[in-house]
């Protein structure tokens, strides 16, 4: 993760209207075709259009009859468009891209500490963040960035967070796994005070248990939560030697929602490739912060699932897709031993790919 973050700009011939109609959830593959859909449609600047459609062959049927053809799932190419050597050349360059550069990236939190308390600090914001090259959406984030900061401690830390609320309305942060003193739990109202716009709340808790957690808003949380209020928070074991052994670790947060669908805050071709030498251990921490589940699916090579929710599994197994439900995380380890460039990606397809090719819930996992 790099060191700082940037706050995303937003150039003003690319504002646009946020995606309407996304909490309607259980219609997957509709909202996710009409994402992709709108957004495509409003950046020809992008993919080109062919000037003049070509010359329709004999064999296919005249374009009142393929008006009459029932919808087909996924991002539908424009009229003139259908052929397949324009539907491949779009596809190439969209992957062609990857991984492509924006503005905005996310973080590890610094601390300071004060008697024995690592003291981090948040600021709830309201910025244009770049999901994709040229697609700025509004977000509302911890520090300016989505996902939020990562916050690392260790187990039985003590821990302080300063959160000032820069929001137009009032929030709080919950942290998802922690077994905190009730009253530091977040929760508005029931355990909690909100922080109202422009206050400043302080939380205090212990780290415990060890593992990979979250933290996000529990107030107003289907619309903060969808538009970025979230963040990893890694709990790292006092005892590492009960733990798996890995190289290297990459932090996976899933969302969908007024953000598109996205990893760590970006939509494919935008995300950032999981790169490893053939031989290392790759730990992949999954969290899903959206309102869908993600069946995230790698070819090539074998995940082996070691922990649930922080928990380490009493019997690891292995599987080439781990479905990840709203609020889960799952702990996966992969041993790098075939070298290419795999495609791992969630496996509803409308969240993955459409006739503009991938987007969305997609990376690569490259074996150098
Ligand atoms: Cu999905």
């Amino acid at each position: 993760m790099a060191e700082e973050g940037q706050q995303g700009r937003r150039p003003e011939a690319l504002t646009r209207r946020r995606a309407i109609g996304w909490i309607a959830g259980g219609v997957a593959a509709v909202a996710g075709a009409l994402f992709a859909w709108r957004r495509l449609g409003r950046q020809p600047e992008a993919e080109p259009m062919p000037q003049e459609p070509e010359p329709k062959t004999g064999s296919q049927p005249p374009i009142s009859e393929q008006q009459k053809a029932p919808p087909r799932e996924g991002p539908q190419l424009p009229p003139g468009t259908d052929t397949a050597e324009e539907m491949d050349r779009i596809h190439r360059e969209r992957l062609e891209a990857f991984p492509a550069k924006t503005s905005g990236k996310t973080y590890r939190l610094p601390f300071r500490e004060e008697g024995g308390v690592k003291v981090f600090e948040l600021e709830t914001k309201v910025v244009q963040w770049e999901v994709e090259p040229g697609v700025f959406r509004e977000a509302w984030t911890y520090n300016g960035v989505v996902p939020g900061p990562e916050i690392r401690v260790r187990e039985d830390d003590r821990v302080r967070v300063v959160v000032r609320n820069g929001l137009p309305e009032s929030t709080t942060i919950h942290w998802h796994g922690m077994r905190v003193e009730n009253s530091q739990d977040g929760v508005s109202f029931l355990t909690t005070p909100v922080i109202k716009p422009g206050e400043t709340f302080t939380y205090e808790f212990t780290a415990n248990p060890a593992g990979t957690h979250m933290y996000h808003s529990h107030h107003n949380s289907t619309k903060q939560v969808a538009m970025g209020l979230l963040g990893p928070l890694i709990v790292e074991p006092k005892d590492p030697g009960r733990w798996p052994r890995y190289d290297r670790e990459y932090v996976l947060v899933l969302n969908d929602g007024p953000l598109g669908f996205t990893i760590n805050g970006k939509s494919f071709p935008a995300t950032e490739p999981i790169v490893a030498r053939r031989g290392e251990r790759v730990l992949l921490r999954w969290m899903n912060e959206g309102a869908m589940v993600h069946p995230m699916h790698l070819h090539g090579l074998v995940m082996e699932v070691v922990a649930r929710d922080g928990w380490l599994l009493p019997a690891p197994y292995r599987v080439d897709t781990v479905t990840v439900a709203p609020g889960e995380r799952w702990d996966t380890l992969v041993v790098a031993d075939n070298p290419g460039k795999w495609a791992l990606h969630c496996h509803v397809l409308p969240h993955a790919e459409g006739e503009h090719g991938m987007f969305g819930l997609v990376t690569v996992f490259i074996v150098e």
